[in-house]
């Protein structure tokens, strides 16, 4: 796990523990063992840390956490290094990250190679730096940068940490040999062990007090933050040993919160998904080197833009001129944006146009490998396309579609080939939205799903393979959620105490200021189209306040208002639905609200489990948090409602049923199974790595 080599007066210490190096109990104790032993070899005069493989280290070993400690900790093998009578120079070529790059610090230099990454993102997982972090690195770069980097969580490049005085050299050739150089520099020079501030920097405490008030103003309910600033704060009033025990003791803390746990679970979750039933290293893939989307609106522009940003070449089609135009005027006006915010380079913006090419008609398509279709949502509309698409389309392109809400397996009908069909559904805006829904037909064949997978992460996206059913796994769940808001409304709740409730829950926004930024008339077609009712929004909808793009929705919006008001209009509206429905209306409080709208949506997802629509309750989890905003240290909405017990949530669903007489609502089979075995979504086969 860590090999030793030794020549010219260096040892070299390589950890190879695929496939990140994280530091689990194996190996921090083979990191030990070497050190202890190039230590005491006397031809040993100095010691270069490097690692196998593209990252240095991903921190501490995530899957530990929760488990019994297993000596040697990181912080003890930490400072057998820092104190180390031979100077220890860290090689980092890949990404350091978390106790990897509490290890570098411990080192007394760092010698990164161009495609370094160092970052603390502890705090990304609910945590803390516990192994020296908030300790080692406001002394080496000061207090107000090294709070910043650890409250962003974000890693910075080779570059900027050279310029930060992070890493001591940039070395972008033979990265182990510059270090020994750097090694027996230190060595020779005798200076490595200077002393270390045993405080922190009065001088700078203002800075960082200023920051510490302002993290904590935006994040006034999150456990690390305060954690973060009081652990750095010990820094000024404490000697190093003892602001290094209140660090591990903030540390130890946040492991056992259940929004880290929620945390944790999310980041094992999202890996799995990777995993697919039915695909492995070998499935083979098919080449994507031209792309041709379907459709200039904005979804189609924005998965054009997808394309562009990974340098795939992408032609735009579609029927007529204006659209054509319209859609990429609008392509040019976001980049414009960008360039205008500075998230954009003139370079890159010119580049990503170049690669953008428009098109009329759908022969156009006969060149691209993979042309996703992004038309209107009308099940005539793409099978006409995909008909058209099986003509011009090369042989083995892969043809997708952006649907929905559409039954897949009737769009690949229209074609001879459905086993190159597959859906892709991006969230939006596209080109920022990170989960693509990337849904398997009952014909589409490995080599396609493969590659559709493997572009959308060639995209930047998150891919989470579904099933064919109405709504694939996050669109079915939400319209749950929908349905149970509308029908708050009639028993009494008003828009604006459902929104309150579920931005208290977590969420950025409610459902009916969600609905209104989105449009309602997106779902009245669809309800029309399906046979749906939403009494409220179809009401509104028929007199034309279809949300914030006409100024009325479920809110008003008056000219330059930035949030909707509650609107006397729509409350007498929904009274009077009451009403006619001799519905008599009730209070509500939040928690009954948040139980109402989501039990329904757990419900749905353990029926999409049971049907097979989703492999694991990890995989819509990581839908929810990655396409509709569900707040991160709530783990998803199955995790949810395991912390809240099974047993509890069936119950109050089998409340909801009797009284509405919606059947729907009663306990899926698969949840009333859990729930009376007194198990969790965990027990079934979730995330490799433990809560
Ligand atoms: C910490 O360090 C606390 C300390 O301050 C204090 C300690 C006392 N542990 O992401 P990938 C697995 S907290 C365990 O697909 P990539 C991952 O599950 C930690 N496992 O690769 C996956 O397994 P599988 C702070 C880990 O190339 C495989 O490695 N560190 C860990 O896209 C490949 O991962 C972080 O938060 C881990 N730490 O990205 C960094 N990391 O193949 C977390 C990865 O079985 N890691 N795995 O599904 C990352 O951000 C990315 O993994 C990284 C590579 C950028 C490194």
């Amino acid at each position: 796990m860590v090999r030793q080599e030794i020549s010219g007066g260096v040892a070299v210490l390589t950890l190879a523990h695929p496939p990140v190096n994280a530091l689990g109990a194996a190996l921090r104790a083979g990191l030990d063992a070497a050190l202890a032993e190039a230590t005491r070899d006397e031809a040993v005069r100095a010691i270069v840390i490097a690692a196998e493989g593209r990252v240095f280290v991903a921190g501490a070993d995530i899957g530990e956490f929760g488990k019994p400690p297993r000596p040697p900790m990181l912080p003890e093998v930490l400072a057998r290094i820092e104190a180390s009578p031979k100077p220890v120079v860290a090689a980092i070529g890949g990404a350091a990250l978390g106790g990897g790059l509490e290890l570098a610090l411990a080192c007394h230099a760092r010698v990164v190679g161009p495609g370094a990454r160092l970052g603390l993102p502890e705090i990304k997982l609910g945590l803390i730096p516990g192994a020296g972090g908030t300790q080692r690195l406001p002394r080496l770069v000061g207090p107000e940068a090294a709070f910043a980097l650890m409250l962003g969580g974000e890693p910075l490049e080779a570059g900027k940490a050279l310029a930060l005085g992070l890493a001591d050299a940039l070395e972008p050739g033979d990265l182990v040999a510059a270090a020994r150089v750097q090694a027996l520099r230190l060595a020779e020079a005798g200076s490595w062990s200077r002393e270390r501030a045993e405080r922190l920097d009065p001088g700078a405490r203002a800075g960082f007090e200023a920051a510490a008030a302002e993290a904590l103003r935006r994040s006034p309910d999150s456990p690390n933050v305060a954690a973060l600033a009081d652990a750095v704060r010990a820094g000024f009033d404490l000697p190093f040993g003892e602001a290094l025990a209140v660090e591990r003791a903030r540390f130890l803390a946040l492991l056992d919160d259940p929004r880290a746990k929620a945390l944790r679970y999310a980041f094992f979750a999202e890996r799995e998904a990777a995993r697919v039933p039915g695909l492995s290293r070998d499935t083979p893939r098919r080449p994507i080197r031209k792309a041709a989307v379907i459709g200039a609106g904005t979804m189609g522009g924005g998965i054009a833009m997808c394309f562009a940003q990974a340098g795939i070449p992408v032609t735009v089609i579609e029927a007529e001129e204006p659209a054509l135009a319209r859609g990429l005027d609008r392509i040019r006006a976001l980049y414009a944006a960008s360039r205008a915010r500075g998230s954009l380079s003139a370079e890159a913006e010119a580049e990503r146009l170049g690669l953008i090419g428009g098109a009329i008609g759908l022969e156009r398509a006969g060149e691209a490998d993979i042309v996703v279709e992004a038309a209107f949502e009308d099940m005539a509309v793409k099978t006409g396309i995909f008909a058209t698409l099986d003509r011009v389309a090369r042989p083995g392109a892969i043809l997708a579609t952006n649907t929905s809400y559409l039954d897949l397996d009737a769009i690949a009908a229209a074609t001879a080939r459905p086993q190159d069909v597959i859906g892709l559904h991006f969230f939006s805006p596209a080109n920022v939205m990170r989960l693509v829904e990337v849904v398997r037909g009952a014909a589409t064949a490995p080599d396609v799903l493969a590659t559709g997978l493997d572009l959308a992460r060639r995209l930047g996206k998150l891919p989470v393979t579904v099933g064919v059913c109405f709504g694939f796994v996050g669109n079915r769940m939400l319209a749950r959620r929908s349905a149970a808001a509308e029908r708050l409304l009639l028993e009494g709740a008003l828009p604006h105490a459902v929104d309150a409730a579920i931005r208290d829950f977590g969420f950025r926004m409610g459902p009916f200021a969600m609905a209104d930024l989105a449009g309602l008339d997106i779902g009245w077609r669809t309800r029309k189209a399906t046979g749906g009712v939403a009494p409220v929004a179809d009401a509104l909808c028929a007199q034309g306040r279809f949300g914030q793009k006409t100024g009325r929705g479920f809110y008003r919006y008056p000219e330059g208002a930035r949030a909707g008001e509650r609107d006397p209009e729509v409350e007498a509206l929904i009274e009077a639905e009451s009403a006619r429905r001799g519905i008599a209306r009730r209070a509500f409080a939040p928690e009954e609200i948040v139980a109402r709208l989501m039990y329904p949506m757990v419900n749905e997802g353990a029926r999409i489990l049971e049907e097979g629509i989703a492999a694991r309750p990890g995989d819509i989890d990581t839908i929810w948090l990655n396409g509709y905003n569900w707040p991160a240290w709530r783990g998803g909405p199955l995790h949810w409602a395991d912390t809240i017990g099974l047993a509890a949530v069936a119950a109050d669903l089998a409340r909801f049923a009797d009284a509405s007489g919606d059947a729907d609502l009663a306990p899926a089979p698969l949840l009333a199974r859990l729930a009376a075995q007194g198990a969790g979504f965990a027990s079934l086969a979730g995330p490799a790595g433990p809560a």
